[in-house]
């Protein structure tokens, strides 16, 4: 691959210098400058076979596809030793860890020394977006780990294409990624914002080392797109085609492991009556304000890393459809047929003779929890692969999105669906949302969590400037590039969790779901009967068609039910929380919280 005259950055260090600092502090055996083909993906993973830090899977039925299995206690992303790296701590604000570059430099840099001694420094160019787009981005990460070679290629646009972008923008984002040692107290997810760098050492684990992701498409992203006006978001992009084949596109931010990837691959009960959803992305929206001043989101990533388990022919038929050819299993189990298989797959007894994610012989027994696949276990395969991938998935302005989706999982409380009543009030909305925590970070599981616009780990910036970022991005005034948002989406909270007062789930979820993005459409398109509560739109029973559902009345009046008490604990429980944002809250914030109190009877 022709690496001469690369690019030079703005700051005046050239790529070539960059890296040769880096491999004489790290200390590879050799440099391999990835292509990107599939001969340099084929002979990494042959290297990796021999060496069996990969298994190939059953060739008929799972073609060019593979099971890694990672360090025991490297299985997620590590939010505590994630660091962003600004000169001032009130840039990174109260929600960040925050280390001084200064200091990051004294601690972390060292860290590096000799990592690399013994293995491969690869070198990654890759693209975050379209190639043709002006929304691209390039990064180039090292890194010392096949795996994350082999993941990158599938979750980004790798090799020339990249470094053709790099030298026409002279912009690119360095990330140094070493897998160190693993030892969990040596490791560090470092953020220079500010230079557009990622440092990441001692984890191996998706988020932590494809650095394409979180770190440079979310945390990195988040903060430029606050100085140039636009949204870098942790949000699903899908379309919802209608009866006269219209396609209206929606953004969605859950927090991870919420059925994100589920909702962006809906199968549709209600497609005899003329709906589809066809997927965009499943992660990430980078939008921005378009010559007709609607809101265009563009999906940066080339592939789907998601969750496994829960992941099922009944639940998401889409995702186990991309996932059945070149793609990465991680922490799954292994079958006798030497097929992935994990919780929520199939159905009824798992399969006999599996291997467990740890690589033990696993057997089934109903009387204790011990789980065959990690809960956080992934899948790694191309989004061209999904059945339900948009024919606009790659286009390079992106889609117009029409409405914007917060939700999260919560047992009571929210509704099934509510609209916000204006832009300001949707920020709200977003600024308050709460999850109960999942496996996808480390932690408890199953603890309510606030978690805005489910951007709490991926916020590169101050959380208090963000919300004001949000707020600027409706107030109808020109951003930087003079272009102002006229039509701006509508914004809703779905919550598919909710649980009647026998502890089960009253809504059937999945492709149920289908029936609000319908609600949400007729409300955009000025129909669809709403009642107005004290938090906002709710459907009225009788909007939302439920033919075919068997929900009793009393169960569709449980899902739509807005209770004044559960109401007012909640508004002061949000207060709460956004007054840790001090001086810094954006007044509006602190309005809509006593406007919502005063709704629901509180003096
Ligand atoms: O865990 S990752 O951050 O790599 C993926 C996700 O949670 O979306
Ligand atoms: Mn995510």
């Amino acid at each position: 691959m022709a690496i001469a005259e690369t690019s030079v950055r703005q700051d005046g260090q050239s790529l070539e210098s960059w890296i040769d600092a880096c491999a004489a502090h790290t200390r590879p055996d050799r440099i391999h400058w990835c292509d990107g083909s599939q001969a340099e993906y084929d002979a990494i993973v042959a290297e990796m076979l021999a060496n069996k830090s990969l298994t190939q899977l059953n060739p008929a039925t799972y073609p060019n596809s593979y099971l890694y299995r990672s360090d025991k206690s490297d299985v997620a992303r590590t939010e505590e030793v994630t660091f962003i790296c600004t000169e001032r701590q009130r840039d990174a604000g109260i929600t960040n860890n925050w280390m001084p570059p200064s200091q990051a430099q004294q601690r972390v840099w060292p860290l590096f020394k000799d990592a690399m001694r013994g293995r491969t420094m690869y070198v990654i160019p890759y693209l975050m977006g379209t190639p043709s787009s002006p929304f691209a981005k390039a990064g180039v990460e090292l890194t010392d780990s096949p795996y994350v070679v082999l993941s990158m290629r599938t979750m980004t646009r790798m090799g020339q294409v990249a470094l053709d972008h790099i030298r026409a923008t002279g912009a690119y984002a360095p990330g140094l990624h070493s897998l160190g040692d693993l030892d969990p107290n040596k490791r560090f997810i470092m953020h220079f914002p500010e230079e557009e760098m990622v440092w990441s050492v001692g984890s191996g684990y998706g988020g932590n080392a494809l650095l394409g992701k979180k770190c440079l498409a979310l945390r990195l992203a988040s903060y430029t797109a606050r100085r140039e006006g636009w949204l870098a978001e942790h949000m699903l992009i899908l379309g919802l085609q209608d009866p006269t084949g219209n396609v209206t596109y929606m953004a969605g931010a859950f927090p991870s492991a919420c059925g994100k990837t589920n909702l962006a691959m809906l199968v549709s009960p209600l497609e005899a009556q003329g709906y589809r959803v066809w997927t965009v992305g499943d992660d990430i929206a980078w939008m921005r304000i378009g010559p007709d001043g609607r809101l265009w989101a563009m999906n940066p990533e080339a592939g789907f890393f998601g969750v496994a388990p829960g992941t099922g022919a009944d639940t998401n038929p889409n995702a186990i459809a991309t996932a059945h050819s070149n793609t990465i299993f991680t922490n799954v189990a292994l079958t006798a047929e030497k097929e992935p298989w994990w919780e929520g797959m199939t159905t009824g007894t798992p399969p006999a003779g599996m291997t467990d994610w740890l690589g033990q012989p696993y057997q089934y027994d109903p009387a204790n929890k011990k789980v065959a696949a990690h809960a956080n276990s992934r899948f790694t395969a191309p989004a061209r692969q999904c059945p339900s991938i948009s024919p606009h998935w790659e286009d390079p302005q992106g889609v117009p999105i029409s409405a914007i989706i917060f939700g999260g999982r919560r047992a009571r409380v929210a509704p099934l669906v509510y609209q916000s009543r204006s832009w300001e009030h949707g920020v709200y909305v977003g600024a308050t949302m709460a999850s109960e925590t999942t496996a996808a970070a480390t932690g408890k599981v199953g603890v309510v969590r606030r978690d805005p616009m489910a951007m709490l780990p991926f916020c590169g910036y101050n959380m208090a400037d963000y919300f004001q970022h949000w707020l600027d991005m409706g107030q109808r005034v020109a951003n930087a590039q003079g272009q102002r948002l006229t039509a701006p989406p509508a914004i809703f909270h779905v919550n598919w969790f909710r649980k009647g007062t026998d502890g089960k789930f009253l809504w059937p979820g999945f492709g149920q779901n289908v029936r609000v993005l319908r609600w949400m459409l007729e409300r955009i398109q000025g129909r669809g009967a709403a009642q107005e509560t004290p938090i906002g739109h709710v459907p009225t029973p009788d909007a939302l068609d439920l033919e075919g559902l068997n929900l009793s009345p009393a169960t569709v009046a449980a899902l739509l039910h807005v209770d004044r008490n559960e109401w007012r604990t909640e508004a002061l429980d949000s207060g709460r929380f956004l007054s840790e944002f001090g001086d810094d809250l954006p007044a509006t914030l602190r309005e809509q919280n006593s406007a919502l109190l005063r709704e629901v009877g509180w003096h």
